[in-house]
């Protein structure tokens, strides 16, 4: 560029300062270079995954040019992924919501018309009142995911209503969480809390480190590996992380839990476990050797399709490295239906191996804690959440697909609302058609959001929500290592007619006569009153993002500080009293899962390190990197049928529900009986031009599920699938 060209291009945009603003970067950052502009540097936290990230945002006239990873923050220690970087895809795409919405045609049809926010704030208002006196508070359910949930909890708590359905649980970490809980009196925490520098062997269950891509975790992956930790991992596919792997264990899918078991038998039998520590910790010992008596390596062999000499092998391994041995206890652990009990299986051998609050095993969480804010108490609610009976280890993250099959059925009690914020319903929930079934029955369907996604195009109305890079919300308190509190504020003023969510949440509580549950004038006095009573200085935090207050404790289990489990007896339950008393196993048990049948494929899916879930499909940055998913296919499985690499097809599952098309990735790197693909594409909505259409939808496949009747979850991973040629139907 010349300064001639970028006067002119300046001048052609009006001459203003604040025009500079609608200028590529390129003119921008030229500009800057050239002493005319100055930038300033803001920082705030990472919306597009749930790491939350510090970032900083170069700011150049009211343009974000560019976010880098805030040094100060513990889960990005100065950088960001390519997500995270890609930030400002998602605050400039052009196909964001831009104005309240109100639809005009039938639900599905995705016509609507431009509202006012009074407009649309008096009409969700009105509605609301109307089921609350036709049917009771709890009649309107919010689905939520993300800092939204600050805003809009306290709003339907203040509503009356229990009703609460978070993906985040009975679609992915609830039956790791219950698992580990169950174990040892507490989860593992997000960011988990696995020492994977100091270990001497990991292992991954699927977890695909690397694909799966979270900032401060995968650094510690890298470093790990470079110091020489062994790795294990046991995935049908060979992913990235097997690449890197000493022992890559081919599972046949939906056999781990046999796996564990047999690592479990080999450990007690050749006495590789850690007696002090289990003598000082655990309970059930006796019981739990019983149980595992006739799981052999051989026994194990035939389930998994694996050798008996590798079970016994990596077993020893895992015992000859003990307590240094992380075993990852996954994220994303609804699979089959029995998670529950595979995540007490991978907390039981931690505990054998002694590895839980011991250094390369799971670092305790700091002990420092900070004082609650007084808050108005909610009202009692006057009837019980809709999960509470059926799933005596469902928390208070609810079940989603309960509070869908009662919206169905109208039992126990009608649900007649549902408002949706920072979940993607149709994308995150198993079997779409029960999900438009209830949508159906509904009288109000209010989703915020900033993208017009496939379940927005299902509302009555639709509020636009700004993007994390031009709004406050709650604090982020991040609980590690140490303590961290973390700032998010408006790096730029909102584009177009959005807003932030706490505005939206203390708009609707206003006309709903419950404004003295949001009794600050915006966000910001509410997180100064925070700062005030937590000793932080909130200029300070403005300037730098993050505060870290260390840790007062020490993070491993020494003599001197023994350990502290809050399970019902104290001690790490190997054996669960608990679990017993409501008619569980007490001893995690295997069991066998259908196979595919002839010419199918069972369907596994995964994540891409350049995408979350669905919400950046259509990013324009990251939809560069990675515009569409594949399906991968076994290379003798693919020739039989006749497909070639790069070739476009069609899965069709057991109930005959057909994908779009989507090329083939014809590889030796998977086992014959399962195809593997990204979740979260093939978006619905026709106004995300990119992402429609684009790719296969994954979730549209799923049309089946097995709950964990422990805590509600949805196993998702029990669905099977041919491939058929494009334009060739079997
Ligand atoms: P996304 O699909 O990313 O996550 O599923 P969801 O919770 O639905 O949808 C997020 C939505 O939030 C999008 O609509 C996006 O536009 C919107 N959004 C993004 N930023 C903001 C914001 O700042 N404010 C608001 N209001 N909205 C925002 C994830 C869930 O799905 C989870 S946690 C897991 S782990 C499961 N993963 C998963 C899987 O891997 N495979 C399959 N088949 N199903 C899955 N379901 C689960
Ligand atoms: Fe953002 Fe990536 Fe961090 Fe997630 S891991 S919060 S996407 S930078």
């Amino acid at each position: 560029f010349s300064r001639r060209t970028f006067l002119k291009a300046s001048g052609a945009a009006g001459c203003s300062l604040a025009a500079y603003a609608a200028l590529p970067e390129k003119f921008l950052l030229w500009a800057e270079e050239q002493g005319m502009l100055k930038a300033s540097y803001v920082p705030t936290f990472c919306e597009i995954c749930f790491w939350k990230c510090g970032a900083v945002a170069k700011v150049l006239n009211g343009r974000v040019v560019k976010l880098e990873g805030n040094p100060a923050h513990p889960g990005a220690r100065g950088k960001l992924c390519a997500r995270g970087n890609a930030g400002a895809g998602l605050l400039y795409d052009p196909n964001r919501l831009k104005t309240p919405l109100i639809r005009t045609g039938a639900r599905g049809e995705q016509k609507y018309r431009k509202a006012t926010w009074d407009e649309a704030l008096d009409l969700i208002a009105s509605k609301m009142k109307h089921i609350k006196s036709e049917f009771g508070p709890e009649s309107v359910a919010l689905f939520t995911h993300g800092t939204p949930t600050d805003h809009f909890l306290p709003l339907l708590s203040a509503y009356g209503s229990p009703n609460v359905g978070m993906p985040s649980f009975a679609q992915c970490r609830g039956p790791r969480d219950v698992g580990l809980e169950l174990t040892f009196g507490e989860g593992i925490g997000s960011p988990e809390r696995v020492d994977l520098t100091r270990s001497k062997v990991l292992v991954l269950f699927g977890s695909h480190l690397g694909e799966n891509m979270h900032n401060s975790q995968v650094q510690d992956f890298a470093d790990a590996l470079a110091m020489g930790t062994k790795l294990i991992v046991v995935d049908p596919r060979f992913s990235i992380a097997a690449g890197k792997a000493h022992s890559w264990l081919p599972i046949r899918p939906a056999t781990d839990l046999a796996l564990m078991l047999a690592w479990i038998h080999v450990i007690i039998k050749e006495q590789l476990y850690d007696k002090a520590y289990l003598d000082a910790y655990a309970n059930g010992f006796t019981e739990l050797a019983a149980a595992v008596a006739d799981c052999t390596p051989e026994w194990a062999a035939h389930e998994t399709d694996l050798s008996a000499e590798s079970i016994v092998e990596t077993a020893r391994l895992l015992g000859h490295n003990a307590p240094n041995v992380c075993l990852h206890p996954g994220r994303h652990a609804t699979w089959y239906g029995d998670d529950v009990q595979r995540s007490r299986a991978i907390g039981i051998l931690a505990a054998l191996l002694g590895s839980w609050g011991r250094e390369g095993g799971y670092f305790l969480a700091t002990r420092t804690s900070l004082p609650k804010p007084e808050s108005k108490p909610f009202p009692e609610p006057a009837k019980a959440p809709l999960n509470l009976g059926n799933f005596p280890f469902a928390g208070a993250e609810g079940v989603t697909q309960e509070i869908r099959r009662a919206t169905i059925s109208g039992t126990p009690y009608p649900i007649k609302g549902w408002i949706v914020t920072g979940t993607n319903l149709m994308k995150a929930m198993p079997n779409q058609k029960e999900t438009i079934e209830a949508i159906n029955k509904l009288d109000l369907l209010v989703v915020v959001d900033v993208m017009p996604t496939d379940t927005a195009m299902m509302a009555d109305v639709i509020l636009p929500e700004c993007s994390y890079l031009e709004r406050h919300d709650a604090l982020a308190v991040g609980k590690g290592r140490s303590l961290s509190i973390s700032l998010r504020q408006p790096v730029v003023q909102p584009l177009y007619d959005s807003k932030p969510g706490w505005w939206i949440a203390k708009q609707i509580a206003n006309r709903l006569d419950l404004a003295d549950y949001f009794p600050w004038q915006n966000l910001e006095e509410k997180i100064q009153a925070q700062c005030a009573l937590w000793g932080v200085n909130y200029q300070e935090l403005k300037k730098v993002g993050t505060i870290t207050i260390p840790n007062s404790a020490n993070p491993y289990i020494t003599a001197e500080a023994p350990a502290e489990f809050k399970t019902g007896s104290g001690k790490i339950e190997l054996y669960s009293k608990e679990l017993k008393e409501k008619g569980f196993d007490p001893v995690p048990r295997y069991t066998r899962h259908p196979v595919p049948r002839q010419g199918e494929f069972r369907l596994v899916y995964g994540r891409s390190p350049v995408h979350t879930f669905s919400r950046t499909a259509n990013n324009p940055e990251l939809h560069e990197l990675y515009p569409e998913n594949e399906v991968w296919i076994n290379s003798g499985k693919a020739k039989d049928l006749g497909v070639i690499n790069g070739e476009y097809v069609v899965l069709v599952n057991q109930d005959g529900v057909r994908s779009n098309r989507i090329k083939a990735k014809v590889t030796q790197r998977i086992r014959t009986d399962c195809v593997y693909v990204v979740h979260g594409f093939g978006a619905a909505s026709k106004s995300l031009s990119r992402a429609f259409a684009k790719g296969a939808d994954d979730q549209g496949m799923i049309t089946r599920y097995a709950v964990d009747p422990i805590c509600g979850s949805t196993g998702m991973h029990v669905n099977f699938v041919r491939v058929e040629k494009e334009g060739v139907h079997a």
